[in-house]
């Protein structure tokens, strides 16, 4: 009980008023993985809750996680995770693109690439031991499906944890509607170098969210070790949390719609009569 009533606190402390209105933000950030554990534990909370994961990253068909751990070595730096692995090989419901030239996800110790993409003075693990990078671009979209189908869908929350975050207003999680209207924007907290930053938006006025955008830092991963240029702010991610997608909701029958037509004329002459 005591833990309950924490917990709202914590989402009431960590809900901050914003112009995107209908979205719950939570966020924090630190230089360990306990720093921010509260705040991941709040937004699992609200999106359905459970911390043992079903099979293909399912609570309770509720929501998902994705933590890159599983991902299989010859999926791994130095090679490319397709963009379809958690709609196809892992089924999650989530397919991702990228200006860039693909993705990656980094190498385990004893692997014969460095761990950490070889940036380990920079990086560290939230879920040990892998993380997640688009390769030559800052930007991941992250589109959704009924796992496992072709089938569009949307979702009322995600999140998403930033590492390495050092410079103010370059990391941001972006939502997109159905119409690719942008519905909710944050700029992710800075954390510092090696730190951990913690971001995610839930719908609470029945939004639904057909595309994310992440953009990490402003520099990009070329390669293990490898940066596209010596300056700006590099930034990589690890954990992804966000509510089950369903395919999105079909427009009303037409025999509903006749019911709405005659409740409105009802309405309409109610109003002329009482004028
Ligand atoms: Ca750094
Ligand atoms: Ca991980
Ligand atoms: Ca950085």
């Amino acid at each position: 009980m005591k833990l309950h009533i924490a917990s709202a606190l914590l989402v009431a402390l960590l809900t901050s008023p914003s112009a995107w209105a209908g979205f719950i933000t939570f966020e924090s950030a630190g230089s360990s993985p306990l720093a921010i554990e509260a705040t991941r534990d709040a937004f699992r909370a609200a999106v359905g809750g459970g911390t043992i994961a079903g099979p293909n990253g399912s609570f309770g068909g509720v929501r998902r996680e994705i933590n890159w751990d599983g991902v299989p070595d010859a999926l791994a730096d130095p090679n490319g995770l397709p963009a379809n692995f958690f709609n196809v090989n892992s089924p999650r419901g989530v397919v991702f693109s990228t200006p860039g030239t693909g993705f990656m996800v980094s190498a385990n110790a004893g692997q014969p690439s460095p761990t950490l993409f070889g940036f380990g003075n920079d990086f560290q693990a939230f879920s040990a031991q892998r993380l997640f990078t688009a390769v030559n671009s800052n930007i991941t979209d992250v589109t959704f499906f009924e796992a496992g189908t072709m089938n569009a869908a949307t979702t009322n929350a995600f999140a998403a944890i930033f590492v390495d975050v050092e410079v103010a207003a370059l990391t941001k999680i972006e939502f997109f509607d159905a119409s690719n209207t942008l519905i909710f924007s944050r700029d992710v907290l800075v954390a510092g170098n090696q730190g951990l930053s913690f971001v995610g938006g839930m719908a609470n006025a029945g939004e639904r969210i057909s595309r994310v955008r992440l953009t990490s830092g402003l520099n990009t991963i070329v390669a293990n070790g490898v940066l596209g240029n010596a300056n700006d702010d590099v930034v990589v991610m690890d954990d992804f949390i966000y509510g089950e997608p369903l395919q999105s909701v079909q427009v009303p029958e037409p025999s509903s719609m006749a019911l709405l037509a005659i409740g409105l004329a009802g309405c309409l002459a109610g109003w002329r009569r009482r004028r």
